[in-house]
């Protein structure tokens, strides 16, 4: 997937309207946008199409869709009716559940993203130990997208190791869990990044500076 600026934007927005506003003020920079539960369950499924035709840009669900491979394939046939580009899947619920996602996947022409491991420091209790094994399932099914965190750099590197360098990996936790965009585009390739940009006086200025700030 090729993401303008290697940012993506987590539009974690409550209402439409802030969602329009706030990607609106960031149009210029992104091609990109990531919606979530917070949207979602807010506004509902029409929220990708409505930013998608607005915006004209590529729509990532993070669904961490993580259930029996029957329940997957039907919240992965919704979330690509509704038009969503990629969709995020839990790794750790094993092949077959992921399995059914792609299959999906495929069924649309669209993509999936294999969550390896999170950002906060809880995941590190039970996530961290199954992440690698995570990252060789998804290598062994032949996946190529990937999800692994900005805040932990050693862990974001050792993913990188196992899914190859020809993986295109996406990086949540950049600026208010602590990542930092240069450090994270050593081993990813493109940066998540929400409340930096949505949550400032400026949202502009803010993914502005964060451009400003990646080295090419
Ligand atoms: O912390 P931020 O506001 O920049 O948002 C990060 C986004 O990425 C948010 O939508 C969150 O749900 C998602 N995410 C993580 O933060 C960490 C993960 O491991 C996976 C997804």
């Amino acid at each position: 997937m090729e993401i303008k600026n290697r940012i993506i934007l987590a539009l974690d927005l409550q209402t439409i309207e802030e969602a329009m506003k706030v990607a609106g003020c960031v149009r210029e920079h992104i091609d990109t946008i990531k919606i979530g539960y917070p949207l979602v369950l807010a506004e509902g499924l029409k929220s990708i199409s409505i930013v998608k035709e607005e915006f004209d840009c590529k729509v990532i669900a993070d669904f961490k869709v993580a259930d029996i491979p029957e329940t997957n394939t039907k919240i992965a046939d919704l979330t690509f009716k509704a038009g969503a580009d990629a969709l995020i899947v839990h790794g750790f619920v094993g092949e077959d559940s992921v399995k059914a996602c792609v299959d999906s996947s495929q069924k649309f022409d669209r993509e999936i993203f294999l969550l390896t491991e999170m950002s906060h420091p809880g995941a590190s209790r039970f996530l961290q130990i199954a992440a690698e094994e995570i990252a060789s399932m998804g290598v062994d099914m032949g996946l190529k997208n990937y999800v692994a965190p900005s805040t932990k750099l050693n862990r974001l590197n050792k993913i990188r190791s196992i899914v190859g360098e020809d993986s295109f990996i996406i990086s949540p936790g950049v600026g208010v869990q602590g990542g930092d965009p240069n450090q994270t585009l050593k081993f990813a390739n493109a940066i998540i990044v929400g409340r930096s940009i949505y949550s400032s006086d400026n949202p502009e200025k803010a993914i502005k500076s964060i451009i400003n700030d990646i080295k090419f």
